[in-house]
């Protein structure tokens, strides 16, 4: 999996007023990327595919550079108390992935030049709350370290965060080009997960990702660096075998991870879920998919504006959390689940 490096560019006008869209123009012209202006992402327009499925892939193969407007973040319940906005959009192909419905039809990475009002708005976050402490979640709308040797803006965020005794940040990612993070001064304030599953999960619905093992290569590198480390099991999916499937995962886990890596450990977990729109979706993106959506088998949980999602039946969750968490325990006596959701 080499690192990411996009087939089509797009700029903001607005971002050229900044030292990283500069930068990034200057980058991209060197590479000899087609580039083109847009008025606002919103407009993106000429990204080639004869089909709604080509331009897809294509969009999923462009990057937009661009200027963070609203600078109020959302929340991000259970993992932290705001999402700071850095970026949208991602290469990955991951099936089950829930930016193919919250980014809708623009599936193009998009990143923010506008750091510096960024940073000063999570300042003002952290002030509200001092002296408790706040976290920001970096991952919400993207991944951010699959571009960051491009951009370097999550390196810029650890370091930012490193200097803030109130702030937290972390993000999870599937990619392990993190080499360029290691020498961020992080201060230990910020958590860096990589998402992992079962070998079936990863070969059949995480196309365009980092190998397992690679990730857990770049974990190793990354806990050598001194970050909290920690894992998100994502989505956990009950496909045919998965007891053997989550098994051979910790034993994988356990045996190639360095020592270094188990001092300060975290776990999420996190069942897989759909929408209805969703479902249509990912059946249109990727007609052959494995992906179990039969919503007769899931229980409906409401939510709001009429999203609700289908879950696991109660004891089917039931039986999938006992079963992980066990397996947690056994492996990682020490480390934190932090929830399971
Ligand atoms: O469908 C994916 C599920 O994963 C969502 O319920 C959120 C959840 N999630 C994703 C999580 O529990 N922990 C994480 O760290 C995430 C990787 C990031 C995250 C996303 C989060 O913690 N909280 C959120 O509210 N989100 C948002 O969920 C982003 C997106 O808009 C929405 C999707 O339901
Ligand atoms: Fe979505 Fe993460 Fe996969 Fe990217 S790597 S497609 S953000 S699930």
């Amino acid at each position: 999996m080499p690192a990411f490096e996009p087939d089509y560019v797009f700029f903001e006008p607005r971002a050229l007023e900044y030292p990283l869209g500069q930068e990034l123009m200057e980058r991209f012209k060197e590479q000899d990327v087609p580039i083109q202006m847009t008025t606002s992402h919103n407009q993106v327009r000429g990204i080639p595919g004869d089909t709604p499925t080509a331009a897809y892939r294509n969009a999923k193969r462009t990057f937009v550079v661009g200027v963070r407007k609203t600078l109020k973040f959302d929340t991000s319940k259970p993992s932290a108390e705001y999402a700071i906005p850095l970026a949208t959009g991602c290469m990955g192909h991951c099936h089950y992935c829930y930016l193919q419905t919250t980014l809708g039809a623009k599936p193009y990475v998009r990143t923010y030049v506008n750091l510096d009002d960024i940073f000063e708005q999570a300042k003002k976050y952290i002030d509200e709350r001092a002296p408790e402490l706040t976290r920001f979640e970096a991952a919400c709308t993207s991944d951010p370290v699959g571009f960051d040797h491009i951009t370097q803006s999550l390196y810029k965020a650890i370091e930012f965060m490193g200097q803030q005794k109130y702030g937290r940040l972390r993000f999870v990612t599937k990619y392990h080009h993190v080499d360029h993070l290691l020498q961020a001064q992080h201060n230990g304030h910020t958590r860096f997960r990589f998402s992992l599953n079962a070998d079936y999960v990863i070969k059949n619905f995480e196309p365009a990702t980092s190998s397992f093992q690679d990730r857990i290569t770049a974990a190793g590198k990354v806990a050598k660096a001194n970050y909290p480390l920690g894992f998100i099991l994502a989505p956990l999916i009950r496909f045919d075998g998965w007891k053997e499937g989550y098994t051979e995962l910790f034993e994988r886990l356990d045996k190639e991870l360095i020592a270094d890596a188990r001092k300060d450990l975290t776990f999420e977990l996190i069942m897989h879920r759909f929408t209805k729109t969703a479902k249509r979706v990912i059946l249109d993106r990727y007609p052959k998919t494995k992906l179990e959506m039969d919503e007769e088998q899931r229980k409906y949980k409401w939510g709001r504006y009429g999203r609700g999602k289908y879950v696991y039946q109660n004891d089917e969750a039931q039986e999938l959390r006992e079963y992980v968490q066990d397996l947690i325990k056994q492996a990682f006596p020490e480390a934190k689940i932090e929830y399971f959701t």
